[in-house]
């Protein structure tokens, strides 16, 4: 008799660590982690309108962004829980202005993987009850192991990570990961702390009729982007699309990647290079979207092989559906 329960995200793991091709059981024990650490912020997202954990905490972080209570929090857990269980030889995240290097206090066991996080991305929308999410996105050193990590372990380019995720925390809460075995999405059942395979193989549809851009920013963009938002609003076909922008990545990404769309944040005369950064918003979901049959570019290059030099460094980023990235490439390639 074949039942319909669905697999845990940790029977998930067990079952497929074997294909994992760094086989070890680090990286299940470090998704394991991200797992637990999920769990303790959804807690607090989930209640932060009745506690004193709305607002800002009163500092503001390396952007220069106001950092909320709640962004705070995030961060510490996640750093917190990757320490306490000696998985990772280090930690960057979008909250601290350096990386953070953590030496195992066995030195039989060297941690070979390093982890760079957005604990907390779209936390604007904090105070106002919507989406959030945190970014995750794991390599393996390239520095001695049983070394201090060095800058050199976080500026990798995104081809070189070996796993990738995202949680959403939305009317549910979901972890979204890739080890480069494909996209697969795993539901909490808020009453039994337990995350189920409810999304398998997970792919963008090769087209789609949503784009999502700030169009406030739209004078200050690049006239190709300007021209493809045009074509995205003419009626002709099967336009005009629908255009929807929530101001969190990580729920704009992921309802684009189960109904099909692109997501834009281009760079401007007024944002630069553009807003989001490189290694720890960038990088993993562009090693989703790839591995979700989707693309994910920077303007003219893929934005997995982009050699970082900084570690908060931000670029253009548009990412979805093969077929709309694809027009908006046309329409940039009339401008190089
Ligand atoms: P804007 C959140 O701060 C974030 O990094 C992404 O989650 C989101 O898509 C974008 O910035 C929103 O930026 O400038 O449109 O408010």
């Amino acid at each position: 008799m074949t039942t319909n329960r669905k697999q845990t995200l940790g029977e998930f793991i067990i079952e497929n660590q074997k294909s994992f091709q760094y086989s070890s059981g680090e990286l299940s024990k470090l998704i394991n982690a991200i797992r637990l650490a999920a769990k303790v912020v959804n807690h607090e997202v989930n209640k932060a309108g009745l506690v004193d954990i709305i607002g800002t905490a009163g500092e503001t972080n390396i952007q220069g962004e106001n950092q909320q209570k709640l962004d705070v929090f995030a961060n510490e857990k996640f750093i917190q829980t990757l320490t306490n269980r000696e998985i990772v030889c280090g930690i960057a995240s979008e909250e601290e202005d350096s990386f953070i290097s953590i030496n195992s206090s066995d030195e039989n066991h060297q941690n070979k993987y390093v982890v760079l996080i957005d604990p907390l991305d779209g936390s604007s929308n904090i105070d106002v009850n919507v989406s959030v999410g945190t970014i995750f996105s794991i390599y393996r050193r390239v520095t001695p192991v049983g070394t201090p990590v060095t800058i050199e372990d976080f500026l990798q380019p995104g081809n070189q990570q070996v796993a990738a995720g995202y949680v959403v925390y939305g009317t549910s809460t979901m972890i979204v990961y890739t080890t480069g075995d494909g996209v697969n999405g795993f539901t909490l059942n808020p009453a039994l702390g337990t995350f189920y395979l409810s999304h398998p193989k997970m792919q963008f549809p090769e087209t789609g009729k949503i784009y999502s851009v700030n169009e406030g920013n739209y004078v200050h963009f690049h006239q190709g982007v300007k021209d493809y938002i045009k074509y995205c609003q003419m009626e002709e076909g099967d336009r005009p699309y629908t255009s929807r922008y929530i101001g969190s990545l990580v729920s704009d990404f992921h309802r684009n990647m189960i109904k099909g769309g692109i997501y834009m944040y281009p760079k401007s005369s007024v944002t630069g290079n553009g807003k989001l950064r490189l290694l720890y918003e960038c990088n993993p979901m562009a090693f989703i979207a790839e591995q979700a049959n989707g693309i994910a570019i920077g303007g003219k290059t893929r934005i997995l092989d982009i050699q970082p030099t900084e570690l908060h460094q931000r670029v253009p980023f548009f990412c979805g559906s093969k077929q709309m990235v694809g027009k908006l490439q046309e329409f940039l390639k009339k401008y190089q």
